[in-house]
């Protein structure tokens, strides 16, 4: 039997999380109101339609909008429980954590709070977030009982839930991820595993308190920032030493307790990126590795760029009497990861920015999930397939479509390792 609970759910921000989760809870034929400061995205979303790109996410939503289960605004609207799900940047040189989206959300859903309400805290936070928040909601309504003053008995049940899902698995990590849930208060966390319960098939684990669920979210993507700069690291070390770095990781990981990343261009994204940043502005003479890891990663780009400027120049001393305005370059892929659409915080859009400013002859991009170039690569030429000729090759996202080609000819720069040795001796 459905439980009644949760008659009307409201999410706050209906980005790449907010949508998804917004249209799941819809999906289980509950109301659900979605709330945007983008007008374009509401009228959107209305329209049974999705202004970001998330595999099998325009279904659920078209039907959810049909069915009459989901409906955006821009006005937030009383309902039982409230998610928020808005963007947490960093901003400066420290990287220093920018909340005010989430205080914004705060001050927008503090008027139609009613007893009994629970609000989830779901975007990626800093150690302490969920308690500034459950401050800010506090002093907007001293007419009700929060739990930092009145734990269990509260009025209003607050808990941080971090989203955990992959980018182009979104639909299904929504339902099968386990989710970790850390309520203010026991029942803060129950009531949070109540409406999870309502769609996800994984386990809903309670941490025992906010704090720990919003370092457990930033430790996951700063593990995985750290061991991808330690694979980026050694490729820049086996370069140097001649060793072809993915036969030697293969070889490596045939340990039983060794499973070493894939080396790339560089992280990008706007989460593995961004989150382990968190941790070093709150404890910047502890977090030595989780700093130097975010260090390596950023680096990796620039490395790419000189392999590339090397290329060019060793061409051009095998080709006397050419310039550098002679030297064609093909850029393969600019998403963040392979087989997306998506360039936000793209080490190999950063990448091919910069050579398209900086190289004075052809350069073709070959990208075969987007229709256009952005405006920052409009004097290159798109290419949707593979190029007949270029001088120097650059190989930066290991779309599913590249492999299998065979090895261009011409100076090969393979980020990704596509053309490695494949081969065990
Ligand atoms: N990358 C490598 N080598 C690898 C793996 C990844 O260079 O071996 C690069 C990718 O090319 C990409 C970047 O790292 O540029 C990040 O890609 P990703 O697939 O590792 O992760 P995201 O950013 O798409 O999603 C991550 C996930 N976190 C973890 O796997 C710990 C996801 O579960 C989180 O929900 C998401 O961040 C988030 O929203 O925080």
């Amino acid at each position: 039997m459905q439980d009644r609970t949760f008659r009307r759910i409201s999410v706050i921000g209906l980005g790449y999380i907010g949508l998804p989760t917004a249209a799941m809870f819809a999906s289980r034929k509950i109301e659900v109101v979605g709330v945007d400061v983008n007008p374009r995205a509401v009228d959107t979303i209305n329209r049974g339609e999705i202004h970001i790109v998330e595999p099998d996410l325009d279904m659920v939503v078209h039907a959810a909008v049909k069915e009459g289960y989901l409906r955006a605004t821009m006005a937030v609207e009383p309902a039982e429980a409230f998610l928020i799900a808005v963007p947490t940047p960093f901003r400066g040189e420290k990287h220093e954590p920018d909340l005010s989206y989430v205080e914004a959300a705060s001050a927008a859903i503090a008027p139609v709070l009613a007893p009994g309400n629970l609000v989830i805290l779901e975007s990626t936070s800093p150690v302490g977030a969920t308690e500034a928040m459950a401050g800010w909601l506090a002093e907007a309504r001293p007419d009700l009982t929060f739990p930092q003053t009145h734990g269990d008995a509260s009025d209003i049940r607050i808990a941080h839930c971090p989203e955990r899902v992959l980018p182009g698995k979104v639909m299904q990590e929504l339902i099968s991820n386990d989710r970790v849930i850390g309520g203010m208060t026991r029942a803060c966390s129950e009531l949070a595993v109540r409406l999870y319960r309502t769609f996800v098939t994984g386990d809903c684990v309670v941490a025992s308190s906010p704090r720990v669920a919003e370092m457990c979210k930033l430790t996951e993507n700063s593990f995985r920032d750290v061991n991808i700069a330690f694979a980026n690291e050694l490729s820049i070390i086996c370069d140097k030493l001649d060793v072809d770095v993915w036969e030697l990781i293969r070889l490596a990981n045939r340990h039983p307790r060794v499973n070493i990343l894939q080396p790339g261009p560089g992280v990008g994204g706007h989460c593995i990126a961004v989150d382990p940043w968190f941790i070093v502005s709150s404890a910047p003479d502890e977090a030595r590795l989780i700093r130097t890891a975010r260090e390596v990663n950023d680096a990796k780009p620039v490395w790419v760029l000189s392999k590339v400027r090397e290329a060019i120049g060793t061409y051009l001393m095998e080709n006397p009497g050419k310039t550098a305005a002679d030297v064609s370059l093909a850029i393969y892929g600019l998403t963040f990861k392979p087989d997306i659409d998506d360039m936000r915080e793209s080490p190999a859009l950063a990448i091919a920015r910069r050579l398209v400013s900086d190289h004075p002859g052809p350069v073709l991009v070959v990208e075969p999930n987007i229709a256009s170039l952005p405006v920052s690569l409009q004097s290159a030429m798109l290419e949707d397939d593979w190029p007949n000729a270029a001088d120097v090759h650059v190989m930066l996202v290991d779309h599913s479509s590249f492999k299998g080609r065979s090895r261009p000819k011409g100076h090969l720069i393979d980020a990704r390792g596509i053309w490695a040795n494949l081969k065990c001796p």
